[in-house]
């Protein structure tokens, strides 16, 4: 194994919720069982190469802060140093899977055809070291908002030749995902939104994405590659609006535009706030149709209010999350947590990767543990139940039946008067769920 982690010589160990050590596992146990599954088959959790081997601690008012010991020697000879960072960091951290865009592995040469031969070479090298480790790729994508050629978007560009040229970018991406077994393909439309309606035809704009995404989806049937596609949702950033904002708003995309059996979501706790949603109203939403197919695992902050891409610690939140993915049949199913997450400016040291990463699995393996203590004693899904008991009655079964009429229902209301209102009891059900969190 490589040294890029020279401080690390052994991989992370789950010590237990008694251990003190900080680069230990507390409660991310990958063997132990919880409803029926190992944890690491609840999380398959991935490392985003982006973050985690391209980040840099730049912000909009400072410049690269970190200095890494994989960023030497030409363009391409950083891209091998970093991706045998990534495998090194994988493995001694215990993390199954990672994550890439294209243009976060191999750098952009100064044609497309450069472009592609640079994504290949890195591609084969990659092959080799999921090969020589058995670290695997969760998701692939494409990089198509830096580039200035993106400046208006890629699928939605008013430019037929910028379209062009990021449908022919997604289809090699798409063929680099496939040629590492990659289990999903991911798009995000960082840039397809818009700046002001004043120089935007909107309805011109929807179509064109469709057509954008279709060329995908025939593509992917060409090829034979089986991987899950999704599409993660943001409201807004770096675009003034996106047009993907949030799951109900992409699932009706999907479904006016022939595309909803094709895609599943692909939820982000930072864009679920920035949407004005809790994370866990974004993950029923998706759970309540089946659509819930991955996740990009990390926290904003309230008081910044953008994507600050915080590595997860609020067990609230983790619960809430888990007690949602729950409500999906086969839970996470082929998709994973990935963490879309960056240390601050002032986490200097390659090291804090890891204490970052081991504090996001622990704050979900926690956050697992107690929705499945919740889930087992029924503690919240009894009141729910009786809460919509009424609706198991002749009159409830009608409605849902489709066999109420408006005028059956007046009659009905003519003859048994008022509802008597019923109490929510949302402070009792916070309660219950601080001595499950307290208690476990
Ligand atoms: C940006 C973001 C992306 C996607 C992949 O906010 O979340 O990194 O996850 O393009
Ligand atoms: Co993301």
């Amino acid at each position: 194994m490589s040294d890029y982690f020279p401080e690390i010589q052994s991989p992370i160990l789950f010590e237990g919720p008694q251990s003190r050590k900080p680069l230990a596992f507390k409660w991310y146990d990958a063997n132990r069982v919880i409803g029926g599954k190992t944890m690491a088959e609840h999380f398959r959790f991935a490392v985003s190469f982006w973050h985690t081997f391209k980040g840099t601690g730049a912000d909009m008012f400072g410049p690269a802060a970190w200095a890494r010991s994989w960023n030497a020697g030409s363009p391409m000879e950083i891209a091998g140093h970093a991706l045998r960072a990534n495998f090194e960091f994988c493995q001694k951290l215990g993390a199954p899977f990672y994550c890439f865009h294209d243009r976060d592995i191999a750098p952009e040469g100064g044609t497309f055809a450069e472009s592609c031969k640079n994504l290949d070479a890195i591609v084969a090298q990659a092959k080799q070291l999921q090969n020589d480790t058995g670290i695997k790729l969760l998701w692939g994508t494409a990089n198509c908002f830096s580039n200035p050629r993106y400046t208006h978007g890629a699928g939605t560009n008013p430019d037929v030749h910028a379209f062009a040229y990021a449908a022919a970018q997604v289809k090699h991406a798409m063929d680099a995902t496939h040629e590492l077994g990659g289990e999903n393909y991911v798009f995000w439309g960082g840039r397809e939104g818009y700046e002001t309606l004043l120089n935007t035809d909107y309805k011109q704009e929807q179509e064109q994405f469709a057509a954008f995404l279709q060329l995908a989806v025939d593509h992917k049937k060409k090829t034979g590659f089986t991987g899950q596609f999704l599409i993660e949702p943001k409201p807004k950033e770096p675009t003034k609006h996106q047009y993907d904002f949030d799951t109900a708003t992409v699932l009706g995309f999907l479904r006016a535009h022939g595309l909803y059996e094709h895609f599943k979501i692909n939820i982000e706790a930072n864009h679920a706030t920035l949407a004005g949603h809790t994370f866990e109203h974004e993950l029923t939403v998706a759970a309540a149709e089946g659509k819930l197919g991955s996740i990009d695992a990390n926290q904003g902050d309230m008081l910044l209010g953008w994507d600050t891409d915080q590595f997860p610690s609020n067990l609230y939140s983790t619960t809430a999350a888990m007690l949602a993915v729950f409500q999906q049949e086969g839970g996470i199913g082929v998709g994973g947590f990935n963490f879309d997450a960056k240390c601050r400016r002032g986490s200097v040291d390659a090291l804090d990767l890891f204490y970052a990463h081991i504090g996001g699995m622990d704050a979900f393996a926690r956050g697992l543990i107690v929705a499945d203590k919740i889930a087992a004693d029924n503690a919240l899904a009894n009141f729910v139940a009786e809460r919509y008991a009424s609706w198991k009655s002749p009159l409830g079964q009608e409605i849902l039946a489709g066999k109420a009429t408006s005028e059956s229902l007046e009659a009905w209301v003519m003859q048994h008067g008022e509802p008597k209102p019923k109490s929510g009891r949302q402070e009792m059900l916070e309660t219950i769920l601080n001595d499950y969190l307290i208690g476990a």
